[in-house]
């Protein structure tokens, strides 16, 4: 399983730009959808402290939301974080 993971819904754009941010960086991640399983939306809130979607985790790093992923990127922290993943 990747030490990537998404919490998303269905409809929600923050969740399909955080994908394709991962998805151009080659990223694989685990897709946790919590439309219709409320004990998942519970689990990710209890875990991340926040209410909405997407959370992001890579590894045991909570990285945020989508605005977190971006910032994250644009400072030039994210591919670090990655590599550490793949080197572990
Ligand atoms: N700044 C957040 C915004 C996330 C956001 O507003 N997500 C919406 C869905 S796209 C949401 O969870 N709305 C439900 C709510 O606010 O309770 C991010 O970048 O991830």
């Amino acid at each position: 399983m990747s030490q990537v993971v998404i919490y998303t819904t269905r409809i929600c754009p923050y969740c399909i730009r955080a994908k394709q941010l991962l998805q151009s960086k080659g990223v694989e991640f685990n897709e946790i959808s919590v439309d219709a399983q409320p004990e998942l939306r519970l689990e990710m809130m209890q875990k991340s402290g926040r209410r909405t979607v997407p959370q992001i985790w890579v590894g045991e790093t909570h990285v945020g939301g989508f605005d977190d992923l971006w910032a994250m990127d644009r400072a030039g922290k994210l591919e670090p974080l990655l590599n550490a993943l793949e080197t572990a």
